[in-house]
């Protein structure tokens, strides 16, 4: 598939980040002009959460379907059109049936989606609704959705877009090169939500490979987060029912665990886990201190650069450095996912009559 645009137009990561993704003139490009997004400066979030630190958010609810899935998905999708597969399926808490639906429905392939039954965000089932896949809702989570589509995919002509293949890291891992192209350097620390840890698994990929290309000089230590009740990376063992208000990372037995664990302790960072409470607070604090609104999963890495840097994790580092250490976070997913959510966390609009005294008197003037 060829695209229209040309000159400064920005077509995509794969036709962007080319040299490093295993494509080849052969790969029919299935995009939809995904990746190029923001990475926000947020000082007054800073301010307020962590003023040990220079703060960006790398928002990722600015691709197409709305989270980073797009970048696995351009990639997993197009690997799979170039081998002719006429059926794809994913097990997904939401973000990655999205993605799938839509990438699919640019390559003209079926799309088989496993969600689980009554656990996952409206705006996500719309998404895979309206782009006509089929969408099964299973009764059980995302480890078992998961269990099947590994059955599955191994038994019948069926593509597998879970991250288990290895493309879609490929795509995710270009969010680091962004970054780092962005910021002309890597950040000292790079914050992410976990679920299946299959991003921070391409982050560090990414980072790795820009610092092997001698792109840049540092590697960033990196620090995932979980929410407390599906917190398998931290409790050292599997979750059999996970369950936590931020769905997208309702996920017990993670299939990158061993990758995450590693990123970890390579990069010298960390996986720690936050409440529900502190995860909620931080997705309201951040959207009024930086304008930026993420979906519950964003905002664990958040809430806990906000504990780590109540517990001066960010004052040594930036002792050591001699300046505010610069810290990422990847705001992976858009609010308007999930209004339900942070309409419960908000409360609803003061009802006034339609007279300019009635509304000044609600403002206090
Ligand atoms: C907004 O869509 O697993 O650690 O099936 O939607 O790479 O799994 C989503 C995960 C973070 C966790 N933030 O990333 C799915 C799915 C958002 C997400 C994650 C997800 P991984």
């Amino acid at each position: 598939m060829t695209s229209l645009s040309s000159g400064m137009m920005w077509r995509g990561l794969i036709e962007s980040y080319r040299a490093h993704l295993p494509v080849s003139e052969q790969t029919p490009v299935i995009s939809l002009c995904e990746g190029n997004t923001p990475l926000v400066y947020a000082p007054r979030l800073a301010a307020h959460f962590a003023p040990d630190c220079e703060l960006y958010l790398k928002f990722e609810g600015a691709n197409p379907t709305g989270s980073f899935k797009d970048r696995g998905m351009t990639m997993a999708v197009s690997k799979a059109a170039e081998d002719g597969a006429k059926v794809a399926i994913c097990a997904s808490t939401g973000n990655t049936s999205a993605a799938a639906a839509a990438y699919c429905a640019v390559a003209g392939i079926r799309c088989v989606v496993l969600i689980p039954n009554n656990n996952i965000a409206l705006g996500k089932l719309a998404q895979a609704m309206v782009s006509g896949a089929t969408v099964l809702a299973i009764e059980g989570n995302f480890d078992d959705g998961l269990r099947i589509v590994k059955d599955l995919t191994a038994n019948y002509p069926i593509a597998m877009l879970n991250s288990l293949n290895p493309y879609r890291l490929e795509g995710q891992k270009t969010g680091a090169f962004e970054v780092c192209d962005f910021l002309g350097f890597a950040p000292d620390f790079h914050f992410i939500p976990v679920g299946n840890a299959g991003n921070i698994t391409a982050y560090w990929k990414g980072y790795r490979e820009y610092h092997e290309l001698g792109k840049i000089e540092t590697l960033p230590k990196m620090c995932g987060f979980q929410a407390a009740g599906a917190a398998p990376l931290v409790l050292g063992h599997g979750v059999d029912a996970p369950e936590t208000v931020a769905t997208a990372i309702r996920i017990g037995h993670p299939a990158r665990a061993e990758e995450a664990l590693r990123a970890r302790d390579e990069s010298g960072g960390l996986i720690d886990s936050v409440t529900d409470e502190e995860i909620l607070l931080a997705q309201r604090e951040t959207a009024a201190l930086s304008g930026i609104f993420g979906e519950p999963a964003c905002a664990a890495p958040l809430a806990g650069i906000k504990k780590l840097n109540a517990q001066g994790y960010f004052a040594q580092a930036r002792q050591e450095l001699g300046r505010k250490p610069v810290v990422v976070s990847v705001v992976t997913g858009h609010g308007l996912k999930d209004p339900n959510t942070a309409i419960r966390i908000s409360g609803s609009p003061t009802v006034v009559p339609a007279k300019n005294e009635s509304v000044l008197k609600a403002i206090g003037f």
